[in-house]
């Protein structure tokens, strides 16, 4: 069975490809097709921003999509960047600048800044609606802190670990991410 990952983010697709790898669904990105659409993400929740990007897709190749909402959220900014967790600093921001804005928005609170990822994801053939949600506890440091990965992974330090996702190995954050506990149930649904 062929898919089509909903999404412009290179990392999100190589993630999701490889927790799909040896299985028999085959993941196509929007990347492998040549196609550069930008969706406007106007809902207020990672559901409905999950279906947007989901039906977009669907209504260009009405072929099965999946696609994912995710982001971070700090407990003393109040659930912040959530779902403006891509554009926390404006538009055309960079993820450095968006690190360096929680950094400097967490410097009046108390250590340990607690946190977590969250990644919605979602399936839709025109038809079916299946869904499904994965969280990744853990806290934000007060600097950036390694290369792998992208977002907010050099400022973030997953729960029982002493080292940002960035400093970890591709391979462990696919292992705990929070995409990789949404998507496992989406494949386990449609398997
Ligand atoms: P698509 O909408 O095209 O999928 P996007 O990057 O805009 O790509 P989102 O709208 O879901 O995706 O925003 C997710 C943002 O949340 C992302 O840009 C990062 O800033 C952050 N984020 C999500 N998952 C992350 C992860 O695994 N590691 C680090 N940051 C993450």
């Amino acid at each position: 069975m062929k898919i089509i990952f909903a999404t412009q983010n290179k990392g999100k697709a190589a993630e999701v490809k490889a927790i799909f790898a040896n299985s028999s669904i085959v993941i196509i990105s929007l990347y492998d097709l040549g196609n550069n659409i930008d969706i406007e993400e106007h809902g207020t929740t990672f559901r409905e921003n999950a279906f947007i990007k989901a039906k977009a897709v669907y209504d260009i190749y009405r072929e099965p999509v999946m696609a994912d909402d995710s982001g971070l959220s700090i407990e003393q900014l109040d659930g912040r960047p959530g779902v403006y967790s891509a554009r926390y600093s404006g538009e055309n921001c960079t993820y450095e600048d968006n690190n360096l804005k929680v950094i400097d928005e967490l410097k009046e609170f108390s250590e340990p800044h607690t946190a977590k990822f969250i990644s919605y994801a979602v399936y839709y053939d025109g038809k079916n609606e299946i869904e499904a949600i994965g969280e990744l506890p853990g806290k934000i440091i007060k600097e950036q802190r390694g290369t792998n990965g992208f977002g907010y992974d050099p400022i973030f330090i997953p729960d029982g670990y002493e080292k940002t996702i960035s400093e970890l190995d591709f391979k462990l954050k696919n292992e705990i991410s929070h995409r990789v506990r949404s998507f496992n149930q989406l494949k386990n649904k449609l398997i």
